[in-house]
């Protein structure tokens, strides 16, 4: 059986944490890093022309590859049965374009805080109306195929990463190695994680009264298949039977990125966009955010531990023109805002000098009555003396 034989897609799911994710207009933000030269431009691109639909001109679908210099959003949706859900990726420029790469994590982490900050901001305003909320919900961290481990700088990211968001590692190119290779070098970086304790995503298993046994195989097929070993091409070739497939063309033939046999692109693609969606998105909201909001609330308390957020994250959105259209629509949301609650003001006002009005008036006809009234018993007191 294939991994995607069974299809839980999420318009499937019945329960009610499927209706809270659609109430919310269900958006999935994707974020990609790694070493520049590993192929996340590339694994993007395969994954919105395998998948994804309405992807934005901004895509360069039918461009060259240009090197990745700067944090860079791309947009798509994915539309099922009764369910549409807006993509966003983000894709980051590689480690090694960083000219100091000791922190260059530090681009990475303060998106990601940068995020919940923003969406902890629109949370306070007195609708609560968020507007823009790109909170990354996973982290897709490529590893470069060496086989040999992982880099202490690869440990000391993912560390960082694990602490704020869904961290899922990822074998880079994996094509480029064996697969006796590519057993190793999966259960050295396993190794490794669980020695370094890099918490990182793991498809929960239904614990609940009655799992599903087609769902639990699936969720046990992603788990160990992890880490997920990635083959991303933009180009199509003939697989033997007469169909284009995206694929790696070598002498001695092809390496298919739909293939269960030659990658794991389609369990990682299952994961992210259909079983494990709600999943991330949850535990972002419910985990993640939730443990950034807390840490800002209970102040800039000092701690030891580098690896949380403390401090508020300076406000550089304006620096990237990716952000500076959304910045900008965000300050005229809060003018609108502010517009709209005077308006609300004029009328109260309004109204209150409208009721005055009325008021005086049914005044005056009081009066007129008592007037009236006390003429009347005037004219009845003379009448009787
Ligand atoms: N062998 C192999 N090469 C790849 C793969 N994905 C991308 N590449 C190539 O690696 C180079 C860098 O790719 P790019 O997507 O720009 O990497 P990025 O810097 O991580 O965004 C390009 O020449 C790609 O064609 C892959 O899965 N296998
Ligand atoms: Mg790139």
């Amino acid at each position: 059986m294939t991994s995607e034989n069974i299809i839980v897609g999420v318009s499937n799911l019945p329960n009610q944490r499927f209706k809270i994710v659609s109430e919310q207009g269900g958006t999935f933000t994707l974020m990609v890093c790694g070493e520049s030269g590993l192929g996340k431009t590339t694994f993007i691109n395969t994954l919105f022309q395998t998948t994804l639909k309405h992807a934005d001109p901004h895509q360069r679908r039918n461009q060259p590859i240009k090197r990745t210099v700067e944090i860079d959003v791309l947009r798509a949706i994915l539309e099922e049965k009764n369910f549409s859900l807006r993509v966003n990726v983000i894709d980051t420029p590689g480690f090694g374009d960083n000219v100091n790469n000791n922190k260059s994590w530090q681009t990475i982490v303060d998106f990601i805080d940068e995020q919940h900050d923003s969406y902890m901001r629109q949370e306070q305003q007195p609708h609560r109306d968020v507007k823009f909320d790109l909170r990354v919900h996973a982290v897709l961290y490529f590893i470069r195929p060496t086989g040999h481990g992982l880099k202490p700088l690869d440990i000391e990211t993912m560390k960082r990463i694990s602490t704020r968001a869904n961290l899922i590692p990822v074998i880079a190119k994996s094509d480029t190695l064996t697969a006796k290779e590519l057993q190793e070098f999966k259960l050295r970086i396993r190794q490794v994680v669980e020695a370094q304790d890099i918490r990182i995503f793991t498809p929960p298993l239904d614990e609940s009264e009655s799992p599903d046994p087609a769902v639990m195989e699936h969720a046990r097929q992603l788990i160990e298949s992890m880490p997920f070993a990635v083959v991303g091409s933009e180009t199509k070739f003939d697989n033997g039977q007469g169909t284009l497939v995206p694929a790696r063309k070598y002498p001695w033939g092809i390496v298919e990125v739909e293939n269960d046999n030659h990658c794991d692109f389609r369990k990682l693609r299952s994961l992210l966009l259909r079983t494990n969606l709600l999943d991330l998105i949850l535990s972002t909201e419910e985990l993640h955010y939730e443990a950034y909001r807390k840490l800002r609330l209970e102040g800039s308390g000092a701690t030891d531990d580098q690896s949380v957020p403390v401090r508020a994250p300076a406000r550089k959105l304006s620096h990237n023109p990716q952000f500076k259209e959304e910045e900008n629509a965000l300050k005229k949301y809060f003018t609108d805002q502010v517009k709209a609650e005077e308006q609300r003001f004029r009328q109260w006002e309004q109204n209150i000098v409208n009721e005055r009005i009325r008021l005086n008036g049914d005044l005056e006809d009081v009066q007129t009555k008592v007037k009236k009234l006390e003429e009347q018993v005037r004219s009845l007191q003379l009448k009787r003396h």
